[in-house]
């Protein structure tokens, strides 16, 4: 297992790398250009740029979160040819410094969703909080303006305004997508780019649908077991594998995220895992809570064990965090929650090793 916590880049990130550094057991970041629009070439030169920063603070990076996919390969447009070829560009160079896992995901025009940025628990900490029938309320353009008015200034990751331009206009895109369909687009997507991560040494990790279940009508696929199955099948190559986020997966309490792990870990198809805890307050709305299982709904001890006794040798970043002792910044993001939880983990892993 190789500890890490997610950076989002110089200029983009008021943690600093030198703090990340500081944290014992975290070796790496993951991270990102934010700026750049999916379709396009990630240059070489900034990407080499990036490596000699991080390596100059003591960190490896060998994960990035994300190379997003460009709405027409979703969609399955004409146009997607070009933007696959842009994708495999991008890997290749990302090759060039030694990258080793792309997180990314397969959710149409939005990622992930969330009613409250800084709900206020009764200790003063701050978290994200997911009200299914709030969201529900609302339209796609309400919640791009809730995210935004609550975000401090900072862009989130998946809700960059480049990417949601014309939001109304591409969800309406998606009319009469059937799930058949939309597997068959993430098919024709793997199937021509695992030959290159093959020869490249690059694993794709897909990450699951946040929250697991429809939003605005639009197909959300990667919700549980058996659709994971159902995608890792459409590319059988161990190249074509997942992020297994444990706050996506078990939103939905049905969801058995122990046994999902074991299944697919044992398989050597996790390459990436996103580990936090969440607390329900009713069947679909909870908050995030800190990483301890005492202070959530998930048992963590039985997700890290789960990884740890199916022989997970992949990477793992302590996922959004509360913002504790009066951090600001960008929401699930802040140093101090994340950092307790990189600590909580290792120690388990340690406990469990020994
Ligand atoms: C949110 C993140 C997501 C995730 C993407 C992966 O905090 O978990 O934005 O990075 O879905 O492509």
């Amino acid at each position: 297992m190789k500890m890490t916590l997610r950076w989002f880049g110089e200029n983009q990130d008021k943690v600093t790398l030198r703090q990340i550094a500081q944290i014992p057991g975290v070796d790496g970041v993951v991270t990102s250009f934010l700026d750049i629009p999916a379709g396009e070439v990630w240059p070489l030169e900034r990407i080499k740029a990036m490596k000699g920063q991080v390596s100059a603070s003591g960190l490896n990076v060998e994960v990035i979160e994300s190379v997003n996919i460009h709405e027409d390969i979703k969609l399955g447009l004409p146009s997607r040819d070009k933007y696959i070829d842009n994708y495999i560009a991008t890997l290749k160079n990302l090759r060039e410094i030694g990258i080793k896992v792309i997180c990314y995901n397969f959710m149409p025009v939005l990622d992930w969703a969330r009613s409250k940025l800084f709900y206020e628990l009764p200790d003063g900490s701050k978290t994200m909080f997911y009200d299914d029938a709030e969201i529900m309320s609302l339209t796609p353009e309400d919640l791009l303006k809730a995210f935004q008015d609550q975000s401090d200034k900072y862009e989130m990751p998946g809700w960059e305004p480049e990417r949601l331009k014309s939001m109304a206009e591409t969800i309406k895109k998606y009319d009469g997508m059937t799930e058949e369909r939309f597997m068959g687009n993430m098919k024709y997507f793997l199937d021509r780019i695992i030959p290159y991560c093959e020869e490249y040494d690059i694993k794709m990790a897909i990450h699951p649908d946040d929250p697991p279940w429809p939003i605005f009508g639009l197909p959300r696929l990667i919700v549980n077991r058996d659709n994971i199955r159902r995608f890792l099948d459409l590319n059988s190559s161990p190249y074509n594998g997942l992020t297994l986020c444990t706050g996506s997966i078990g939103a939905n309490r049905v969801n058995d995220v122990p046994a999902i792990i074991s299944e697919f870990a044992a398989e050597g198809r996790i390459h990436f895992a996103h580990i936090r805890n969440l607390r329900f307050v009713s069947d679909r709305s909870f908050y995030e809570s800190a990483h301890l299982t005492s202070c959530g709904s998930l048992d963590i001890y039985a997700i890290v064990k789960a990884l740890h006794d199916n022989g997970f040798t992949g990477y793992i970043r302590p996922d959004h965090g509360r913002m504790i002792w009066g951090e600001t910044g960008r929401a699930g993001y802040g140093l101090y929650d994340r950092a307790l939880g990189a600590a909580y983990i290792n120690g388990i892993w340690e406990a469990l090793s020994r």
